[in-house]
């Protein structure tokens, strides 16, 4: 009795840390804006053969629809309501979708766009996914319904109504992120309009939710949207499992909000981890592969249960968000291999892997002139399908990394040694190094030139 007691206790409060992948799928893979319909396809002929745990998905619910630039990426971070409609796909795509991952034990992950509504701008020539009325300069939004009274303005003490100053907490988690409409998650009645779309997605079958922009709402607000969510579906999950949360913190150090002030909520998003990593593999500022013998919390990372890593997202891979230059993506894909063949043999953090498309990217004075360019599309804006080559690639300009043999040989590597120890590690002091998992598996890697 006593013992079972105990075990109820730690099973509950480890719950939301756990990614409720399948036993020996240890990493799930973001596919960037790409529609039900074809992740449907993948979790069946790929990713469940692949020994993938899980898919991250682009934001299901309804967003802007922007005409300028035309129909960016981060339109899909503008909802304009919480019905499962966007460019990805409708409700009855988004349901088989869900159904026919879960049934081949590839579980999804929704990003949940709930600190903020459209820009306060969103008026002008632009629409929403699927009809549903909204009036931005109003903050009206009948179709969840949210109005004026439950947005942030009154709170927000900056001079513009954005955040201006990350120093300053209040600031940042009360004003508006890049101008969009903050929601006052402090009031009941919004909260529950977020529980209300979570519990949908959960009813239908995720399995969990990456938290936009977590960093901008209080702890505290976040915790108490999370304390109304349902247990996961019987359908798929044994009874009693919660959601797996993993928030987006960025903390690279210098800011008073940190990660560590959300682990009561679930996992933090390990920004550190591939701004360092790509520094090190890199060879800038002096650091070498050597260094990475006490990778982790060595470095400064949070405690690797409440990390969710990766060496590049949906932002950093384009100069948005953090982590700055040397970040490695698909672009410098020698370089990149190694990073993401380093993260997922090393036991450190849950493993996310990227999964892109390919975009012109064009650099004037550093930056890149095209970071808002959408994914492959048809004239009619409709986003074009991840066709296969026969080679295995990806075509239609999706990079598909997800795929690279030494990318998918190193998911299947991780699930091998899955709980078995960092172990016998060797480097020659420079850029040559090797280690082993217990009696499974050993890594060697050479980014010396020589
Ligand atoms: C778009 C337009 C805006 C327009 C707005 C509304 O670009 O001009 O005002 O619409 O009309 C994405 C895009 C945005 C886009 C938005 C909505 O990235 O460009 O705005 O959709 O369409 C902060 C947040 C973090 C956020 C990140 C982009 O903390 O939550 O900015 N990421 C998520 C999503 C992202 C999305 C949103 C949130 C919004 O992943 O895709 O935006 O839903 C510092 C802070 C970070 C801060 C960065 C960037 O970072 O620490 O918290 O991230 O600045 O502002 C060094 C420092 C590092 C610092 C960094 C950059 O590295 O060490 O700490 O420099 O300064």
């Amino acid at each position: 009795m006593g013992v079972y007691f105990l075990l109820f206790t730690v099973g509950l409060c480890w719950a939301q840390y756990n990614p409720n992948t399948q036993p020996g799928r240890t990493s799930i893979v973001h596919l960037f804006e790409w529609r039900w319909a074809d992740i449907a396809l993948e979790c069946e002929r790929y990713l469940a053969p692949s020994g993938f745990g899980g898919v991250q998905i682009s934001p299901p619910n309804e967003n802007l629809v922007i005409a300028d630039p035309s129909r960016p990426w981060w339109e899909r971070y503008q909802p304009v309501s919480y019905k499962l409609c966007t460019r990805s796909g409708n409700e009855t795509e988004f349901r088989d979708m869900v159904t026919r991952c879960n049934n081949v034990g590839v579980y999804v992950y929704a990003d949940a766009v709930v600190n903020h509504m459209c820009g306060g701008n969103g008026g002008a020539g632009n629409h929403s996914a699927c009809g549903s009325y909204f009036n931005a300069e109003k903050e009206d939004f009948p179709a969840v319904p949210y109005s004026a009274w439950d947005f942030n303005d009154a709170k927000c003490k900056s001079r513009s109504g954005d955040i201006e100053d990350y120093q300053d907490v209040p600031q940042v988690r009360n004003c508006r992120l890049v101008n969009l409409l903050d929601l006052a998650l402090e009031k009941n009645y919004v909260r529950s309009k977020i529980a209300e779309y979570m519990n949908y997605l959960i009813d239908i079958g995720v399995a969990g939710f990456r938290i936009d922009a977590a960093k901008h709402m209080w702890p505290g607000d976040v915790k108490a949207i999370l304390d109304e969510l349902k247990d996961l579906n019987t359908k798929w999950f044994s009874a009693g499992a919660k959601p797996f949360i993993y928030q987006e913190v960025i903390d690279l150090g210098g800011e008073p909000i940190t990660g560590s002030q959300y682990f009561g909520n679930g996992r933090v998003t390990e920004f550190k981890y591939g701004a360092k990593l790509g520094t090190v593999i890199r060879k800038w500022n002096g650091e070498k592969m050597a260094y990475l013998k006490n990778w982790g919390e060595g470095w400064g990372f949070v405690p690797s249960d409440r990390a969710l890593v990766f060496v590049d997202n949906h932002d950093n891979q384009r100069g948005h968000g953090a982590g700055g230059a040397s970040i490695l993506t698909f672009w410098d894909a020698r370089l990149y291999k190694m990073a993401v063949g380093f993260m997922l043999a090393h036991p450190y953090g849950f493993t996310r892997v990227m999964s892109s498309y390919r975009w012109p990217r064009y650099f004037e004075n550093g930056a890149d002139v095209n970071d808002w360019v959408g994914p492959p599309s048809n004239s009619d804006g409709s986003t074009k399908s991840v066709t296969i080559n026969a080679d295995t690639t990806c075509g239609n300009d999706w990079v598909c990394e997800h795929r690279w043999r030494q990318i998918r040989n190193m998911v299947v590597f991780r699930n091998v040694v899955d709980g078995q120890p960092f172990s016998n590690w060797w480097d020659n002091g420079s850029n040559q190094v090797a280690f082993g998992r217990g009696n499974r598996g050993f890594i060697v890697f050479n980014n010396d030139d020589w």
